[in-house]
């Protein structure tokens, strides 16, 4: 079944980046309602919604993954006929993966603007989000270098300085823990995000908060280049986000830990970097800073503290 597939891929990483998990996890169950061949609609619902299900489970931290899904079964439930429930799956899946590439579109038309002529760039990981920015500003004409680092364990790093080569971006490759050595030489960081909390904390991939708080002290700007459905609807009634722990054996192989009785490898995926070492969050509604989270929870996804009373409301009524 093509949903196990994609939700394995996920697993994987071979599908990997918050908003490429996003866009898969819409296509999947697009396709599977198209491919649907039942009569019955109750059987359809409850078989969209087990695949809903298990997509969503494949990684825990990028909420673009529960955001994206949450759109595309947004009415399921509503539609009277089995035509108008595939049909509202596939137009909102169609939806949401357009609305995802203009994004990222108008996020490197944004987040350009805020690169000057000249700069040097520190960038983590392997964010479409960060990348089309740089890339952007370069197409533009401006003159700039990035360094970019490894990213132990899974080297999402190969691919970022894959991809700026491509574009002819002067880059130089540095381990992760090289970043303090070369923050001096740095005018900005540039990273993308799995998810935005309320209070506008950044969660990304492992290391990114050290780079934070290494800009900090030596005064360089840290940007976040985010589409609005990385920001997480949730966390304003306090729920935090899970951070991934991934297989030791990324780290270490298998036939060396075993020599190891007293080591346990951890290999936490993701980690957080408080709104105080953010000084903006590039969105496709604009460059706002960390602070307006809430703003953009509300506005464009929809979410507020009153629909959060609502539901809370429901789920205790329900339960009693
Ligand atoms: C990827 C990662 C990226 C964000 C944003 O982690 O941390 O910075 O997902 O990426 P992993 P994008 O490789 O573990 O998925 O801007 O492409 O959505």
């Amino acid at each position: 079944m093509q949903v196990r597939e994609t939700a394995e891929k996920i697993k994987r990483m071979e599908i990997r980046g918050a908003g490429r998990i996003a866009r898969a996890a819409a296509e999947v169950l697009r396709d599977h309602a198209q491919a649907y061949s039942g009569n019955d609609l109750s059987e359809f619902t409850r078989t969209i919604e087990e695949s809903a299900r298990l997509i969503v489970a494949t990684r825990p931290t990028a909420v673009s993954l529960p955001n994206a899904v949450h759109m595309v079964m947004a009415g399921l439930g509503t539609e009277k006929t089995l035509a108008d429930a595939r049909e509202g799956i596939c137009l909102r899946a169609d939806a949401f993966i357009k609305s995802s590439r203009n994004a990222v579109a108008q996020i490197a038309q944004i987040g350009a603007r805020h690169i000057q002529d000249g700069d040097i760039i520190l960038t983590h990981c392997n964010s479409e989000a960060a990348l089309s920015c740089i890339i952007e500003a370069h197409r533009a004409g401006k003159s700039v270098e990035v360094f970019a680092t490894e990213v132990r364990p899974r080297n999402q790093g190969l691919i970022t300085i894959r991809t700026l080569n491509d574009a002819g971006i002067k880059t130089n490759f540095i381990v992760d823990s090289a970043v303090r050595s070369f923050i001096n030489d740095i005018d900005l960081v540039l990273v993308g995000a799995d998810a935005v909390t309320v209070n506008g904390a950044v969660v990304n991939k492992i290391g990114t908060s050290m780079i934070a708080h290494t800009a900090r002290e030596a005064r360089v700007n840290v940007v976040v280049a985010a589409e609005t459905y990385k920001f997480a609807p949730r966390t304003i009634m306090g729920e935090f986000i899970t951070i991934e722990e991934r297989p030791g054996d990324e780290v270490l192989s298998d036939e060396i830990a075993k020599t190891l009785p007293y080591v346990r490898v951890r290999n936490p995926a993701f980690d957080v970097t408080p709104a105080e070492y953010v000084d903006m969050i590039v969105t496709e509604a604009g460059a706002i800073p960390p602070q307006m989270a809430y703003v953009i929870i509300r506005d464009y996804l929809g979410w507020d503290l009153e629909e959060f009373h609502k539901n809370f409301e429901l789920n205790t009524g329900q339960e009693e």
